[in-house]
């Protein structure tokens, strides 16, 4: 690393002029400046494609160029000039390839032939599409359907993840774990229990009737940057926005639109958070309970004084159960803790609390920063908890908005792509397709990477995504692949996971959904839903990279024919050939979430699944909303109790990434330039412990087991980050979290609060024995 600093504070507004600096950058870096930028056009457009990056809602009168700098660089990456061919192979063996970056192998370019990797060489050899299919087949004949994982990433359009988890279950698994595992896992089990939902309730109509939004752990102007369209304009009507963060993310401090020319040409930009809480890591929950105490305590009072109520008594008596044991509970939770655990004062929850109790519609809106921790359920039951308070759910402007990762990850889950048997419509199935479909739970993700260090998963199937890199753990985990009978990548670029392959690996390119799907009865559309439930039509406009790539449904339909025996009442190839006659299937499969798919999927705007909590028709097991009671507000429960030297590290995305595709090395709006080897923390800490400013250093998880996890060459510099608390990026962190470091109920990684100790460079490792 040079002995420049790489941290240079960003102080200009998120979007505005860098903006556009970025995505041109991107269009020359990736040879397509021209056509790329036509391409551009018809982002997020009604008769265009949907973005391949964020699920933000796609509003039906879209801005002329309704992207965001992010969705312009996931565009260019995708449709780049540069190709992967079988001279590439011929020059690398994989064992060479794993000492390449995840940024170097995917900036080789598109995979455009399907590979086979070949023992004796060790390297992927190309192969027919047939020759891959029956191979495959082959291999998962030879096992038990148990000792498959079907893994999803969120990309893949409704119709081919319905395809994929018919696929799955015909062959007799559901064993099928998607991203999610990993990402708002813990939204889908929280609020099936308090609002009968897996998914949010809020609209983007909701945000022309907000009166305030509360926001928890997301980074806006980096990962749902076209968001900020609906912020500024919110704040233009006098929305208060309130940020619970222990960082100050740009794009939730200030905004300029970079296609308002006015504000492009003036130094204009809008204050996006008008109270700002900068607390610690894991806090959600304290910080949360801090306000729901105060709230209860002043009904309270108001009805002691017989003034107006604070909390919404008809919505509470008619709609909810679990009240009194809540607001007993908070109650008795004491100032000292909330404060201890929240690292925020009485006086600032009081704050937010006032401007909460003021709002007539409050929605919540929450990222990774609330799910991917050991509380990750109760802390999302806890901001729902805060809703329930004064009726903030099934009115407008008001609602719990989980802003999901992956275009499509949460329609994946919508038709059927999950491990468990009771949200997927096997009866309906069973009697569609007449088969029996498989009713014991499948694996999820950490249940997945613990099969496959236990042996008991002998294949592993990839619909796109980069699931070896994604997950904790790789020194543990990265051997175990090897060990694999199958494997088999379904991607677009080339990734770490298609090195790490089992005895038998296929490595199968595919179109993305930028380009031209042409099937026997033409160019065919796709659908995704987004982060509010609303279902769009999505036409890709590229050229493909190559004519030897086939679809994702033609790819899932193929494995399925050379898999399965004939089953006349399942035509994959009429399937293929027209994707609106798996949009029937879809809808007869789910006729009260699809009704007339075909004819509405492509108006203006999509359109929207009903969601029952969004009208206050709860449908949990006792027909209410219900409070939950934390059983703890203590987010590091499961860790040892530990010394003064021990911090919590949160592994988060940069600005230039997306997941583990990381563009180029720069965070822009966090001021970090040209390395990711970076580990930011407070000032006081950097002190206390001894550290010089860019000083290089260790860091090493501080755990149970004896497993040593330990990442050199990191620098650490001071950075406006609550004392105790450091950052680092994902994936370059992933080997510290131990696969059994997890939320409780829902098993999302708790990649954001990992115990670690730091020592400089030059001290050595402590024995495995004395590590904790
Ligand atoms: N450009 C781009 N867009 C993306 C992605 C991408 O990689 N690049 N990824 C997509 C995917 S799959 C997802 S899931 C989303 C992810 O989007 P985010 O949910 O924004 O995920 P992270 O980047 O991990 O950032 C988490 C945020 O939570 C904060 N945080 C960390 N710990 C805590 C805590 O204990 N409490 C609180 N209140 N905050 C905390 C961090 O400071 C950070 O601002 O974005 C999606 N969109
Ligand atoms: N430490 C830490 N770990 C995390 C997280 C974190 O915040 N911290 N976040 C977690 C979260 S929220 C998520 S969602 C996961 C993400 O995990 P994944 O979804 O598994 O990973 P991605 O990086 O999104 O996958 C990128 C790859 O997808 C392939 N691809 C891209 N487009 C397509 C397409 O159209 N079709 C196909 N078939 N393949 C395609 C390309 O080959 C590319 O290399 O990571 C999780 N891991
Ligand atoms: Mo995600």
């Amino acid at each position: 690393m040079s002995t420049d600093n790489p941290l240079k504070p960003y102080r200009n507004p998120a979007g505005g002029w860098g903006s556009v600096k970025a995505v041109a950058g991107i269009l020359i870096q990736e040879h397509v400046a021209l056509h790329g930028s036509a391409i551009l056009s018809h982002q997020n457009k009604p008769d265009g494609f949907a973005c391949v990056s964020c699920s933000w809602a796609k509003p039906a009168d879209p801005h002329l160029f309704e992207f965001c700098e992010n969705g312009a660089k996931a565009t260019a990456w995708e449709i780049t000039s540069k190709h992967i061919d079988a001279d590439f192979f011929a020059q690398h063996t994989l064992t060479d390839l794993e000492s390449w970056s995840g940024l170097e192998l995917e900036s080789a370019g598109r995979l455009i032939t399907p590979m086979r990797w070949d023992a004796v060489t060790d390297r992927y050899v190309p192969t027919t599409w047939q020759d891959a299919f029956d191979g495959i087949a082959n291999e998962l004949q030879a096992i038990d359907p148990n000792e498959a994982v079907f893994y999803a990433s969120g990309r893949a359009s409704l119709e081919t993840s319905y395809l994929y988890q018919l696929l799955a279950r015909m062959y007799g698994t559901n064993n099928l774990p998607d991203s999610s595992n990993m990402c708002h896992e813990s939204t889908s089990v929280a609020l099936p229990q308090t609002i009968g939902s897996p998914v949010g309730t809020v609209t983007l109509d909701d945000f022309e009737h907000t009166d305030c939004m509360f926001f928890f752990g997301h980074n806006t102007g980096t990962n749902a940057p076209r968001m900020l369209h609906q912020l500024q304009d919110a704040r233009k009507r006098g929305v208060q926005i309130i940020t619970f963060n222990p960082i100050k993310e740009r794009g939730l401090v200030s905004f300029a639109n970079p296609q308002s020319p006015l504000e492009m040409l003036t130094p204009a930009q809008t204050q996006i958070s008008t109270q700002y809480h900068q607390l610690r890591i894991g806090g959600d929950e304290a910080a949360i309970a801090g306000m729901c105490k105060l709230l209860i305590e002043w009904d309270d009072a108001a009805q002691r004084d017989g003034t107006p109520r604070v909390l919404d008594a008809a919505f509470i008596a008619e709609h909810t159960e679990g009240f009194d044991r809540f607001a007993a509970a908070m109650r008795a939770t004491t100032w000292a803790e909330i404060e201890r655990r929240s690292q925020l004062t009485r006086d600032a929850l009081g704050a937010a609390a006032t401007e909460y109790a003021r709002a007539k519609s409050v929605m919540v809106l929450y990222g990774m920063g609330i799910t991917q921790h050991r509380n990750g359920v109760q802390n999302v039951q806890m901001l729902s908890n805060l809703l329930l308070l004064r009726g903030n759910i099934g009115k407008p402007g008001a609602g719990i908005c989980p802003i999901r990762g992956h275009s499509n990850v949460q329609g994946q889950r919508t038709v059927g792509i999950t491990e468990k048997p009771e949200l997927a419509p096997l009866d309906t199935l069973k009697e569609l397709y007449g088969f029996e479909p498989p009713r014991n739970k499948g694996m999820s993700t950490v249940e997945a990477c613990q099969g496959v260090l236990d042996g008991k998963v002998k294949a592993f199937i990839g619909l796109g995504g980069n699931f070896q890199v994604a997950i904790p753990d790789h020194q543990v985990m990265d051997p175990a692949w090897r060990s694999l009978r199958l494997t088999v990548q379904i991607a677009t670029k080339l990734n770490r996971s298609h090195l790490l392959h089992g005895k038998v690996a296929y490595l199968l390119p595919c179109l993305g959904r930028i380009e031209v799907d042409r099937q026997a009865s033409g160019e065919q559309w796709v659908s995704v839903e987004d982060s509010t439930a609303c279902v769009h039509g999505s036409h890709g406009y590229a050229q493909p990279a190559s004519e030897l790539l086939l679809s994702e449904p033609a790819i899932v339909a193929g494995i399925a024919k050379a898999l399965l025996p004939d089953n006349p009442l399942v035509n994959w190839d009429a399937w293929v050939a027209d994707y609106a006659t798996i949009r029937d299937a879809i809808e007869q499969t789910y006729p009260d979430q699809f009704g007339d798919f075909n004819s509405r999927f492509r108006q203006p705007g999509g359109f929207h699944r009903p969601i029952p909590a969004a009208e206050r028709k709860w449908k949990t097991p006792n027909g209410k909303a219900n409070f939950v009671v934390p059983d703890t507000l203590d987010e590091d429960a499961d860790m040892p109790s530990v010394g003064p030297d021990v911090l919590s590290l949160m592994t988060t995305r940069g600005d230039s990434q997306f997941n583990t595709t990381v563009y180029t090395l720069d965070d822009r709006f966090r001021g970090v330039h040209g390395t990711r080897d970076v580990l930011l923390m407070h000032r006081d800490d950097m002190a206390r412990l001894g550290f010089a400013e860019g000083e290089e250093v260790h860091i090493a998880t501080v755990s149970t087991d004896e497993v040593g996890r330990e990442l050199g060459g990191m620098h650490v510099h001071a950075f406006d980050i609550p004392p105790g608390c450091i950052m680092g990026y994902y994936p370059e962190c992933n080997r510290l979290i131990p696969l059994s470091h997890h939320a409780k109920d829902s098993l999302v990684p708790a990649s954001k609060s990992i115990p670690v100790r730091l020592r400089p460079a030059s001290v050595p490792r402590r024995p495995a024995s004395t590590v904790i």
